[in-house]
């Protein structure tokens, strides 16, 4: 079913629902001026100084160019000093005051969701102003920006540090994403938010969902690859979208 606003039998499933599980992607804080990765168009990569996200944010760029890593989540973290929470960041923070049983799943590591108030988030890919010492492991918050030192040194042991993402070709952290399939799994109602849906393993976590029980809705201006299998499209901004849930109830 493919619907532009939110209609009372929408409306009725969300009020009804014990426990809800969202999945969101870049478009969710696209209107909070941050690019999105695909999308939009021609669906062409983002690219920067030529190259595209795939060989900028990648494993094979960490181990041969650090320092070019950490440029480029620098020019990130220098747009996202301006970037705020939108209604869309908001409305899903509200959700988790009203439900019971509230887990949001994030790609995004742009700490919106936390500045928005939500709680209990995993965020799958990590967190830019996080950073991650190449020798101990150890994690420590790098909020500097532009960087004082590239790349940052580790607090403990004084050896070079990188960004505490999950680049393509890196498993994610331990635990995390088995804690993401047991809150999709345990969700009656599963929201897959701004997402393109083409990154594994997150991608597959509607799926779980869906095939544990839940009634999957999709909140994205476009289709993607796994409108096919959702149950309500909700074709729309999440920013505009999001916020009717709680405004429909009076
Ligand atoms: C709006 C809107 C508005 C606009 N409102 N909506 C299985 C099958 C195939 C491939 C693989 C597989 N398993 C693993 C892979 C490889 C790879 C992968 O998935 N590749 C695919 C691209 C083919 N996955 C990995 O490498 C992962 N690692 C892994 O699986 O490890 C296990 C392993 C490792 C080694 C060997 C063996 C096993 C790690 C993936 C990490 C991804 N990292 C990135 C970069 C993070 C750092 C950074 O930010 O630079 O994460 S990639 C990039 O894509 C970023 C995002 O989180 C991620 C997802 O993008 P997202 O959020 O969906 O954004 P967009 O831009 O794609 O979509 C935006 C959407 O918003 C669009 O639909 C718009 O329409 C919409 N929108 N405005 C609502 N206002
Ligand atoms: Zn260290």
């Amino acid at each position: 079913m493919v619907l532009t606003e939110v209609t009372n039998e929408l409306q009725t499933m969300f009020d009804n629902a014990r426990r809800i599980s969202v999945l969101t992607g870049a478009g969710i804080s696209a209107e909070s001026g941050v690019p999105t990765f695909r999308g939009g168009g021609d669906r062409e990569m983002w690219t920067w100084r030529g190259k595209h996200v795939s060989e900028l944010s990648s494993a094979e760029l960490m181990a041969t160019n650090p320092q070019l890593v950490w440029e480029w989540f620098d020019y990130r973290r220098t747009m996202l000093l301006e970037a705020k929470p939108n209604a869309g960041h908001l409305a899903l923070a509200d959700w988790e005051r009203r439900c019971e049983d509230f887990t949001l799943i994030t790609q995004n590591i742009d700490d919106l969701h936390r500045a928005a108030g939500t709680l209990n988030l995993l965020e799958l890919h990590g967190n830019i102003w996080r950073a991650r010492c190449l020798r101990c492991s150890s994690t420590f918050e790098a909020r500097d920006c532009p960087l004082e030192q590239n790349p940052p040194l580790c607090l403990g042991c004084g050896n070079a540090a990188r960004p505490d993402v999950v680049l393509f070709g890196e498993m994610l952290s331990e635990g995390i994403y088995e804690r993401a399939e047991e809150a999709s799994a345990r969700a009656d109602l599963f929201f897959v938010i701004g997402t393109s849906a083409v990154v594994y393993p997150a991608a597959s976590l509607p799926i779980t969902a869906k095939q544990a029980g839940a009634k999957v809705i999709e909140v994205n201006p476009e289709a993607t690859d796994i409108s096919f299998m959702v149950d309500v499209t909700l074709l729309g901004k999440a920013g505009e979208l999001l916020p009717q849930f709680i405004k429909e109830r009076g």
